[in-house]
């Protein structure tokens, strides 16, 4: 049996068309089942659900053999004390894709903030992504740290600016906050458990292959 970890919504949906390339179709939509093992055509195969900070601690743990994580979940699940130590990541599958990026109130001067030299509030859920890049400019900043609508920090008071994920960017719109900065591109990997990987060898090969033929330009 091979167990492949997914989060509900864009991740899931994105894989779909992978997985229908390596010949598996999910029997079952998670928007409308409250299961959390679904059934595939496959007997061999079936689909967890969790969310999508935990795809990698799943497949580290070999919860499950094989999942689909965020650029950013990865690298904030690396900067967590348990570190990715078997977990492989042999492809980038060029979906769930948006950029991190730094935003301010449209009021807030963020390039006269980082000239003078001043201490930034940032609120963000990427506190190692954001430690990482404030450091590497050598901007101080004092982090803290959410769990949810980022977005809403700068319009409180409770933050100067944000780290958060940004695709179309009407959320920040919507928010009358402004793109300042972006960190990084960000895109969705398979991340695959390295015993199941030696264990189960030939399966997963098939799959990770036919992933690799289907993924989107
Ligand atoms: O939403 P939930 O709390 O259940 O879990 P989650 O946010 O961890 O999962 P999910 O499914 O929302 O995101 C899973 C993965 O999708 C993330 O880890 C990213 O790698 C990727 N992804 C791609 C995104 C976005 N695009 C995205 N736009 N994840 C989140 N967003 C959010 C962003 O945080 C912001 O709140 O969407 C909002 C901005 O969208 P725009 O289009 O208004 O700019
Ligand atoms: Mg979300």
């Amino acid at each position: 049996m091979i167990t492949l970890a997914l989060s509900k919504g864009r991740i899931f949906e994105e894989t779909l068309p992978l997985l229908a390339a390596a010949g598996i179709q999910v029997l079952e939509d998670p928007e409308k089942s409250r299961k959390l093992i679904l059934p595939t055509n496959r007997d061999d195969v079936r689909v967890v659900l969790v969310r999508a900070t935990d795809v990698p601690t799943y497949v580290q743990h070999g919860g499950a053999d094989i999942g689909v994580a965020g650029k950013d979940i990865l690298i904030e699940h690396a900067g967590s004390q348990d570190g990715s130590d078997g977990l492989y990541q042999p492809l980038d599958l060029n979906i769930a894709k948006c950029r991190m990026s730094v935003a301010v109130r449209a009021d807030f001067d963020y390039a006269a903030a980082v000239k003078q030299g001043a201490r930034i509030r940032v609120a963000t859920k990427y506190t190692s992504i954001a430690r990482e890049h404030f450091a590497n400019k050598g901007v101080h900043v004092d982090l803290i740290k959410l769990y949810g609508s980022m977005e809403l920090a700068p319009l409180t008071g409770l933050a100067d600016a944000i780290v958060d994920l940004v695709s179309t960017g009407n959320t920040l719109k919507a928010n009358k906050l402004v793109e300042v900065e972006e960190i990084m591109q960000i895109s969705s990997r398979l991340v695959v458990n390295q015993a199941s990987l030696k264990l189960k060898r030939e399966p997963l090969r098939a799959m990770i292959q036919a992933f690799e033929s289907a993924i989107p330009a």
